[in-house]
């Protein structure tokens, strides 16, 4: 599928253009194409195909040529033509904290800087010294931050982010009073990586919160530090900002810093036409400011309920907040099972009962035991005799305490021909199959996973994508004929909460689920702790819009064992 590189395109045109000094009326039309593209659920060639281009919010009649065009030819006119304007080595340099597209044009346009080479040379030969806007504070923090990207490139995902943010509030905390320590920004709408970390404080004495932040002793770098903003590098290069404000500005402020930008674009519109105005200091009408201190405020302001942080993406939460249709979204206190686990059968950790008190002690009322099938030699797999072995001991388990029920069960390998890995007789013993493929990638994946589907053993499909977050890219797959595969079989599909899978992401889970297709949550467990990873998956549950009804393990053990009955055919 090309929306993710298209969208690409047309960020990376936008922010050409912006170097340029295009009118923000065009650059804008680009940002906003990329966004619907990053958010669409359809094919963008099957729109194309079926010249249902335009009816996408945000893809006017000139997005839709450069789609078609692109389509055609895999490239876009305007973005070759534009690299010759501004060359990519400037263009990458976007990145870097303090150049923004001014200062870019500015610096290519008076030193001729095409790329990071050249900036640092002219930053050490002091050419930039005495530039329009280019004081010596602002030069030393270019350098700073020149420096911090040379080692960080970027993103990271989230569940590596999480514990740096609680490191990071527990310690603070500590250290000052701060009535109210929120994390912002793209954590806390739990994307599934995160550019940098966003903090914020409510309190009356801004200055001492920010002075022991900087003082923390993960800090590696402060690379800024003033009245009611600090932002520092930690050990490992993430960038950590910090907002204090007064109490009174706390709501506005959380509003403001969780973003996304386009979601907080679509709210200032709506204030506008009401002879409103927001910021991150409140909601004001005239001089008066009429909200501010809590978010519910900041929204009620506009006639609106208060939105999740998950669901602010501008992907339609604000018709629906408007219309009084938010779904109740899930939460993490409803899950009663994770039906993808690994014991030291295979290539997990823990014995069976490690495993079920490890769950219990979560809450939950029932689990599946899917240690790996028999060619999978890479991760321990069993082979059929040790398989009848372990389905007998956990039945045994069951019956020693009435807790918690395990599900005996298998992660099977879908294999290069589509099969599963176990004789249909033995597969017609377990309680429970998850089917998943590990290897030949690039074999017709998606017959394979309709394959899986239609045995009669198979109950959910495990991380469809074989997609890991910042390292490899999921296989292509058409969508709809898997998705309708699903909803003919009526098996579930995984959201597998690993961070480093998150596989269905959140544009898919919500697809998925609006077609009606059963969504599990599952952590595919090896070791206690990961245990824990199931908020992640509840993250992009949240931002999938699903509610506890359309997760299966959220069920209570009647009605999932009903539902279990019905999947599993054989
Ligand atoms: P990230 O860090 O790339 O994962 O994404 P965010 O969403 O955390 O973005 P970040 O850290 O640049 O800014 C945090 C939030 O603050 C962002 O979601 C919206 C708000 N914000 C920051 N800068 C601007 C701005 O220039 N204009 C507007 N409208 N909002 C901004
Ligand atoms: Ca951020
Ligand atoms: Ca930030
Ligand atoms: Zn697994």
């Amino acid at each position: 599928m090309k929306n993710r590189a298209i969208a690409e395109l047309f960020e990376r045109i936008a922010d050409m253009m912006e170097i340029q000094g295009e009118s923000s009326f065009r650059v804008n039309a680009y940002r906003r194409g990329a966004q619907a593209l990053e958010s669409l659920q359809e094919d963008v060639a099957r729109l194309r195909d079926e010249e249902r281009l335009r009816e996408v919010p945000g893809i006017g009649e000139g997005m839709a040529a450069r789609i078609v065009e692109f389509l055609d030819t895999g490239r876009v006119s305007q973005h070759d033509d534009l690299l010759k304007k501004v060359p990519e080595g400037l263009l990458e340099l976007r990145h870097v904290g303090g150049l923004g597209p001014k200062t870019l044009a500015m610096l290519h346009d008076k030193l001729k800087i095409t790329g990071r080479e050249d900036l640092v040379k002219a930053l050490e030969a002091g050419k930039l010294d005495g530039l329009p806007g280019m004081g010596e504070k602002k030069i030393e923090n270019l350098k700073k931050n020149l420096a911090f990207q040379a080692e960080a490139s970027g993103r990271v995902a989230l569940g590596v982010a999480w514990p740096m943010i609680e490191e990071i509030m527990e310690l603070l905390g500590a250290k000052v009073k701060v009535m109210q320590l929120s994390p912002a920004g793209s954590l806390r709408r739990m994307r599934e990586t995160v550019g940098d970390l966003d903090l914020l404080a409510a309190t009356t004495r801004p200055e001492a919160a920010l002075e022991a932040f900087v003082k923390l002793p993960m800090v590696q770098r402060v690379l800024g530090h003033g009245d009611t903003k600090a932002s520092v590098v930690m050990e490992g290069g993430l960038q950590v900002d910090l907002r204090a404000v007064p109490p009174e500005s706390y709501g506005a402020a959380l509003q403001y810093f969780t973003g996304s930008r386009e979601h907080n674009v679509r709210l200032r519109e709506m204030a506008r036409k009401v002879g409103l105005k927001i910021n991150e200091y409140g909601v004001f009408k005239g001089e008066e400011r009429v909200a501010g201190d809590t978010e519910e405020s900041v929204y009620a302001s506009l006639g609106l309920p208060w939105i999740p942080p998950e669901m602010r993406e501008d992907r339609g939460e604000i018709d629906a907040a408007l219309e009084n249709r938010l779904p109740k979204l899930i939460e993490l206190s409803d899950m009663r099972a994770d039906l993808h686990c690994h014991t030291k059968a295979s290539d997990g950790e823990l014995t069976i009962e490690q495993l079920a008190d490890e769950a219990i002690k979560r809450g939950y009322k029932y689990a599946a035991v899917t240690d790996h099938s028999a060619s999978a030699g890479y991760a321990g797999g069993l082979q059929p005799a040790r398989l009848l072995k372990h389905i007998e001991a956990i039945h045994a388990f069951n019956k020693t305490q009435n807790k918690i029920h395990l599900l005996a069960g298998t992660e099977s390998d879908i294999r290069a021909d589509g099969s599963l890995d176990y004789p249909d007789e033995l597969l017609a013993r377990l309680d429970w199959v998850v089917a998943s493929i590990h290897s030949s990638f690039t074999k017709d994946p998606t017959g394979r996973l309709i394959k899986a589907l239609e045995h009669p053993a198979t109950c959910v499909l495990g991380h469809p994508t074989g997609r890991l977050i910042l390292e490899r890219e999921g296989y292509e797959l058409d969508w709809d004929a898997l998705f309708q595969a699903a909803v003919r079989t009526g098996k579930a599909i995984e959201i597998n909460a690993n961070y480093h899978r998150l596989d269905l992401d959140d544009v898919r889970a919500r697809q998925a689920s609006g077609m009606g297709i059963p969504i599990l949550i599952n952590t595919d467990m090896h070791r206690a702790d990961n245990f824990d990873q199931m908020k992640f998956g509840i993250g992009v549950a949240r931002r999938a819009w699903l509610t506890a009804a359309d997760v299966v393990n959220t069920w209570e053990w009647k009605k999932f064992e009903a539902w279990r009955k019905k999947v599993k055919r054989d």
